[in-house]
């Protein structure tokens, strides 16, 4: 992409409503533009990151065994009356009224909608268990948003729904998604503590949140030191195999007890106790039979008898991650994006545009790395080196080409590793193969 053709508004100053780091950068960085308190547009480098991280999380979701559908964003009141929710959610609720003066709502998370849906087309134990999921823009009226898209009123969720026969069964969903939500969150660059938590408005007694650290992050957490050098990636990961034991180990790193604020009640000895502030992106929740019995979700079991189906639910903050990432990297200068969500992988400035030695070797690289399948940005525009300079660290691709005169003359160009700072003289040749 040339940046010339692309639409990239940046700002140079700090916008004055931004108060966290995430916030600034990312206005800043032209990725996204708020249109109402709470309510964002995505431009195009804001839209490529958060299509990365979609993509991570879908590919997890599907490592695990679950199956991707798409619920509508509008929704029946009856549902939620069903389940006894639509007086309880309060004025978080966006409730709409359509023409003929039924009552509607702007999801706000699709239990009913998923249990709506599975009773009426599964009838036996022998079709158990299923996890289905989706991936789509919820809508809360939070009573303060702030911090752009890590507390917004519309935001991008994956939910996952699981359904089984019996708690056993029920478990295991649970500890599946337990486990691909550590995969999830170390692919991403981020360390997950899973803190265990009160289930609120989802209901339910067994849950934990998925935190990584950040020092805005509005959630208090504690864990064992140990915990913050061990990568799940490691970890080899078998859907079918029993997970209880690393569910189990991970969760022995932290505090388990049912003050979750409370690090004096904490099982983890003082001198390796860990404590910090973090961002919530993830929430597990099982919660048995509540929407089931409710709602008549049963199943006949082996003996012919109907069963209300155990359920559980799961959901990552997909936009707040964008947020969340930012805030774990990041320096002075700006955003430090890890490879895996990268909007580009490799930016290229041209220091002369116009001069024709430094537009050929620009142009020839670029061809090259575009056949090679890496994603770069091409800065051909006629402005001062300066504000190149500046532009490429605050948007935060994890490499820098920088083509000028001087090394074009002597057939070199110089290679920047945006994380590192560090730099290297190398023939283009040589930067080809480094990069592919
Ligand atoms: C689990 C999936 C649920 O809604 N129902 C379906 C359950 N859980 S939750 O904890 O309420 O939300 C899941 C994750 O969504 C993110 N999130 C938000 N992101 C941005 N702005 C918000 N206002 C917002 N509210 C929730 C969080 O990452 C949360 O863990």
């Amino acid at each position: 992409m040339r940046l010339s053709d692309y639409f990239l508004p940046t700002l140079k100053e700090n916008p004055s409503e931004a108060q966290i780091v995430s916030h600034r950068l990312m206005l800043r960085a032209g990725m996204v533009r708020q249109s109402s308190a709470g309510i964002y547009s995505w431009l195009p480098m804001g839209l490529r990151v958060l299509r990365k991280v979609e993509g991570i999380v879908r590919d997890e979701m599907d490592a695990a065994g679950c199956q991707e559908i798409l619920m509508p964003a509008i929704q029946p009141a009856e549902l939620w009356q069903e389940s006894g929710r639509y007086e309880d959610y309060g004025k978080e609720m966006l409730r709409i009224t359509d023409r003929h003066e039924r009552a509607m709502l702007f999801g706000p998370t699709h239990e009913e909608v998923v249990t709506d849906i599975f009773r009426s087309s599964v009838r036996s134990y022998r079709d158990l268990p299923k996890n289905l999921y989706q991936i789509q823009w919820k809508f809360r009226d939070e009573v303060r948003p702030r911090f752009g898209v890590m507390r917004g009123r519309e935001f991008f969720m994956k939910d996952n729904y699981s359904f089984d026969l019996d708690y056993a069964g029920a478990l295991r969903s649970y500890n599946r998604m337990f486990v691909a939500y550590l995969r999830t969150f170390a692919r991403l660059g981020l360390t997950p503590i899973p803190m265990q938590a009160d289930s609120g408005a989802i209901g339910g007694d067994l849950s934990h949140e998925f935190i990584v650290l950040a020092e805005t992050g509005e959630s208090a957490v504690y864990c064992d030191r140990a915990w913050l050098e061990t990568d799940p990636l490691e970890l080899e990961i078998d859907y079918d195999a029993d997970l209880q034991p690393i569910v189990d180990r991970w969760t022995q790193l932290y505090a388990a007890t049912d003050d979750k604020h409370d690090p004096a009640t904490c099982k983890v000895a003082p001198d390796r106790l860990f404590e910090g502030r973090g961002i919530e992106v993830g929430h597990i929740f099982y919660f048995g039979t509540k929407y089931s019995a409710s709602m008549g979700a049963v199943v006949r079991d082996e003996n012919g008898k109907d069963t209300a189906v155990e359920m559980g639910s799961y959901g990552i903050g997909v936009s707040r991650l964008v947020g969340a990432i930012i805030e774990a990297s990041h320096d002075d200068a700006g955003i430090v994006w890890p490879e895996a969500v990268a909007p580009f992988r490799v930016g290229m400035i041209n220091l002369r545009s116009g001069d024709e030695a430094c537009d050929r070797a620009c142009e020839a690289l670029y061809g090259a790395l575009a056949q090679a399948d890496v994603a770069v940005l091409y800065d051909d525009r006629d402005e001062r080196a300066g504000v190149k300079f500046a532009e490429m660290d605050l948007i935060g691709l994890p490499w820098q080409i920088v083509v000028g005169p001087r090394g074009v003359k002597t057939g070199s160009v110089e290679l920047k590793e945006r994380g590192s700072g560090e730099r290297e003289e190398l023939s283009s040749e040589a930067v080809l193969a480094r990069l592919t």
